[in-house]
């Protein structure tokens, strides 16, 4: 052993350290309910379990019908595409199981969501470098952003099923938004257009008092 061999060992612990407190401090973004993920505390602060699945939206739900249902990608990406129903469904598949976190205090676990998964999508679309934020344009013309970086998370789809059923017109069939890390107001049902966009754009619940993001852990609830 030469006494150049130590520096360069403590090189590499100390690049193993940081690799593994960077993948805690990513894990540790699971903050967020996902069952995989082991919380001691399941529930987020301040939140009640229900075992229904309460309805909320402005109060008018639009009737998609399936063939008149479609999706277009706009904005700051190489390719904006637009798929029907039909073509839409005929992307990967994903599956996947997550927690919803309603703001106004109720909680639903283990739901069991089929669709294509973000991941896929901007696969697609592939978004340009400027590309920093999404905002989400739904038939009701409701309208919520989300940072690309919590659109890209794993667990991130646009879901045409729930409970292996059709979703249903109430919550946001054919097509809704789910991004379980964030408050259910950030997954836009009746989905229509994803915009890609180097500016931030606060939505229908952002521009009157909502938080900008929502994590539930960390209780972002209004700004
Ligand atoms: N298009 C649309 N999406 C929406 C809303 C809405 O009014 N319109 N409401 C949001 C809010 S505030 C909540 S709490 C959830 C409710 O979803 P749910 O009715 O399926 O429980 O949808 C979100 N997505
Ligand atoms: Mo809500």
């Amino acid at each position: 052993m030469s006494g150049d061999d130590k520096p360069f060992l403590l090189g590499q612990i100390k690049d193993k350290l940081i690799r593994s407190k960077q993948q805690w401090a990513e894990a540790g973004r699971a903050i967020t309910g996902r069952p995989d993920m082991g919380h001691v505390n399941r529930l987020p602060p301040g939140q009640k379990l229900t075992a229904n699945w309460p309805v909320l939206d402005l109060g008018v739900q639009p009737d998609v019908k399936p063939q008149n249902w479609r999706l277009r990608v706009t904005g700051a990406v190489e390719h904006p595409l637009h798929w029907t129903l039909e073509e839409f469904r005929a992307l990967p598949p994903f599956e996947s199981v997550s927690d919803i976190h309603c703001v106004t205090t109720w909680s639903r676990y283990d739901n069991h969501w089929q669709g294509v998964s973000a991941k896929t999508l901007l696969d697609l679309v592939k978004p340009r470098p400027e590309a920093k934020h999404v905002i989400f344009h739904a038939y009701d013309g409701y309208t919520t952003n989300v940072s690309l970086k919590a659109f890209s998370d794993d667990n991130v789809l646009l879901a045409w099923a729930w409970e292996g059923q059709p979703l249903t017109r109430e919550h946001g069939g054919p097509v809704r938004v789910v991004i379980p890390d964030w408050y259910l107001w950030k997954s836009a049902k009746w989905v229509t257009r994803i915009h890609f966009s180097a500016e931030d754009k606060p939505g229908f619940w952002e521009v009157r008092g909502y938080h900008n993001e929502g994590d539930p852990w960390k209780e972002e609830r209004y700004s």
